[in-house]
């Protein structure tokens, strides 16, 4: 039985497509005890791994014996309600978080909650707004209200149109010889702007429902393309919500930088800036330096994590 390294382009949780180093695209199983020590996981391998696989010579089909160990990687909850937890992808070097005003709309809640879980595990993220084509005058005060807010941020925010082809080669420039992963509500675009990118791929766009204005989770994996101007781009299906699921409530706000760098003037080292005297936060906040409605997502992910620990 050969064995070979190889990179996880596809994981279905039962399957995994791994491209070798000789550059041939392998369907593989899981050895049957593969267990990575220290995550509770439903999938033990995600795109973007690392892995030694033996290869069969009689049915070019291969079995995953290990994974090399990850530089990084991204989870979901999963759907059920355990406490597991899915592995989105690994070895990323930043993410893209692709947002819209309408069709569907992204509330400002949702990006926050990414861009301090991206923050939880020290990969750089950008935020995509999409759609743009579509934001005729009803939607300016909105478009203000999202640059408003993560002007008081360092998160650059990239107002895109997939479907008009405005603003593609900026992202091009931001994804050139990177592993990026990008995620977002179903139906944002995010699988269209890899076809874009990428018109070789072989991948399925949602239609929107007038309905719902919303996506159907036409993406149901993640996977892996290649681009072909270097670098390579993780597709993820559409995504409800995000939470910072192991962190202490102590420790959220270091995962808001902007709150992080004003929280060392607050008058006591443990100020969780609900309400407590002397606090900076609170001070910025209304001195708008620091923008209310980022200050409102860190007050909801911390109200997720008290009611998790009491
Ligand atoms: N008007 C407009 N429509 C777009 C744009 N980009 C994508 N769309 C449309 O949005 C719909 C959803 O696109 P997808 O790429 O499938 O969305 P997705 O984010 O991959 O959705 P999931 O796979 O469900 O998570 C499709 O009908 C696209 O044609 C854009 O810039 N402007
Ligand atoms: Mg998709
Ligand atoms: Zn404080």
């Amino acid at each position: 039985m050969p064995i070979e390294e190889g990179i996880v382009y596809k994981s279905t949780g039962s399957w995994y497509v791994v491209k070798t180093a000789s550059n041939r695209f392998i369907e593989c199983k899981i050895k049957g005890k593969l267990r990575i020590e220290g995550i509770k996981s439903t999938n033990p391998v995600a795109a973007g791994d690392k892995v030694i696989i033996e290869t069969s010579l009689s049915d070019q089909t291969g079995v995953i014996t290990n994974i090399v160990d990850r530089k990084n990687y991204i989870v979901r909850k999963s759907i059920n309600l355990s406490k597991q937890s899915q592995i989105l992808a690994a070895n990323i070097d930043q993410a893209l978080l692709m947002a819209t005003l309408v069709l569907p709309e992204t509330s400002t809640e949702f990006v926050d909650r990414f861009l301090a879980m991206a923050e939880a595990y020290n990969i750089p993220a950008i935020i995509l707004l999409n759609k743009c084509d579509l934001y005729t005058q009803e939607f300016s005060e909105l478009l203000n209200f999202w640059k408003e807010i993560y002007n008081t941020t360092n998160y650059k925010l990239l107002e895109i149109s997939v479907g008009s082809g405005i603003q593609m080669e900026a992202v091009k420039n931001l994804l050139i010889d990177k592993v990026t992963l990008i995620a977002g509500n179903s139906g944002v675009g995010k699988s269209s702007l890899i076809k874009k990118l990428s018109p070789e791929s072989q991948i399925r766009i949602g239609e929107i429902s007038q309905y719902h204005h919303s996506g159907k989770h036409t993406t149901t994996f993640a996977e892996m393309y290649e681009l072909p101007f270097g670098g390579a781009i993780i597709d993820t299906p559409g995504i409800k919500g995000f939470g910072l699921y192991d962190t202490a409530k102590t420790e959220i706000y270091h995962f808001f930088p902007e709150i992080f760098k004003v929280a060392e003037k607050c008058q006591f080292h443990n100020c969780l800036h609900i309400n407590e005297p002397k606090c900076a936060v609170i001070e910025a906040v209304e001195k708008q330096t620091i923008h209310w409605s980022r200050y409102k997502s860190y007050l909801s992910i911390l109200e997720d994590s008290k009611s998790k620990y009491r």
